[in-house]
């Protein structure tokens, strides 16, 4: 019976939308929202990566701006919350400008670029660093627009990390002493500064408490990336999403997924995107319409579980017309879901790729009401039920 009131307590939870709330709007661009908890932390390994279904990894997803907030749950060194890093995709170093104005308090920009070493592990290398755009205004800039001189040295297409925090706080080097050393030194409080020391970034230090609701203006050179892989999937609900797999041909084949294990279909996904579903209990739709109709193939797989160990539940293996599959789901089950252009295994020709549409639909099915499962819908229930409220 206590199963069977969790699952109960899911099913009115998702009901009334108190589960998870989905990334889609807020986190599809091209506005990007950190959410109502603290999802950007300090390093590369908790920073919040900016992607989006509708981005190939060359030709990308618009995104327009980044807004969050400091200062509330997490602890960085002796400040709550005063860091929220972000990973972008900078895209044209020459357009690369970002400015933190209309943001509630005095705000600091820095901007890493991202370094995966041999081994795997990730270090964020200093680029620059501003405090206020000008003497008139606090807000910050990060630019690289100037026809007359590069103002971020080493600044390069890639994956980058772009820091806000408040007007106190510096980066540090690594290793974490008694002493940090401060990756830059804010002799000039308008300048773009170029970092004192260029080791990778280890923790942050300051003391100012400044800290609420700010706004990342990107006003240039910065796309939204496709996620490739489990561990970066964005949660998307009922929605229409556009994508786009133009550049999946280019890309490598170590994310491909064979289907003849799976499925029994001699095929295999190439460089799959991935999403994770805000499922409802009832019955799923996902339908991945590609615009070219009658040439392009796509294939998708449907699975459960965590990243890394993966139960595939249903393929969609539709050749020459959109994919398509319809499952029961369930609000209380975490549901994967990985498309990309379908090659035959007979095929030597790549598929054909391009944008499209993705729809993701739900029919909730009728709560049971018989909540003691004695087959009976009675008063018993509603007792049951209330005991439970808000619990
Ligand atoms: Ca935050
Ligand atoms: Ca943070
Ligand atoms: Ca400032």
């Amino acid at each position: 019976m206590t199963n069977r009131l969790l699952v109960l307590a899911c099913t009115f939870a998702a009901t009334l939308g108190a589960l998870t709330a989905a990334d889609d709007g807020d986190l599809a661009g091209p506005t990007w929202g950190e959410g109502s908890t603290d999802k950007a932390g300090s390093s590369p390994s908790t920073a919040m990566r900016t992607k989006t279904v509708a981005a190939s990894d060359s030709s990308g997803g618009t995104v327009t701006s980044i807004s969050g907030s400091t200062g509330t749950t997490s602890l960085v060194g002796t400040l709550p919350d005063s860091v929220d890093l972000y990973e972008i995709f900078v895209v044209s170093p020459t357009q690369f400008d970002v400015t933190t104005q209309g943001s509630s308090f005095n705000t600091r920009l820095f901007l890493f670029k991202k370094v995966v070493n041999a081994d795997g592990s990730i270090d964020a290398i200093p680029l620059a660093a501003n405090d206020n755009v000008s003497t008139l205004a606090n807000w910050s800039r990060l630019h690289n627009t100037s026809s007359t001189a590069v103002l971020i040295p080493g600044l390069t297409a890639g994956a980058h990390y772009l820091a806000v925090t408040n007007n106190g706080a510096v980066s540090t080097t690594c290793p974490r002493a008694l002493q940090p050393t401060p990756q830059f030194s804010f002799t000039s409080t308008t300048a773009i500064l170029q970092p004192v020391n260029s080791g990778e970034l280890c923790d942050w230090t300051g003391s100012s408490t400044a800290a609420g609701a700010y706004t990342i203006n990107i006003i240039g050179g910065v796309l939204l990336t496709r996620p490739a892989t489990c561990d970066d999937a964005p949660v998307l609900g009922t929605g229409s999403y556009a994508y786009s797999t133009v550049n999946n041909q280019a890309e490598g084949s170590e994310n491909n997924i064979g289907l003849n294990n799976i499925c029994g279909v001699p095929a295999t996904i190439r460089s799959p995107t991935w999403f994770r579903l805000d499922a409802c209990t009832g019955s799923t739709t996902v339908r991945v319409q590609p615009s070219i109709s009658g040439t392009a193939a796509y294939g998708f797989v449907v699975y459960t579980g965590a990243c890394g160990s993966l139960t595939p539940i249903a393929c969609s293996d539709t050749f020459g017309t959109a994919g398509e599959l319809t499952f029961a789901s369930d609000a209380c089950q975490t549901y994967y879901v990985a498309y990309g252009p379908l090659k035959p295994a007979t095929s030597t020709q790549f598929p054909v790729v391009g944008p499209g549409t993705l729809i993701i639909a739900c029919t909730p099915s009728a709560p049971d009401a018989d909540i003691n499962g004695d087959g009976i819908i009675d008063g018993n229930d509603l007792a049951l039920l209330l005991s439970q409220w808000g619990s």
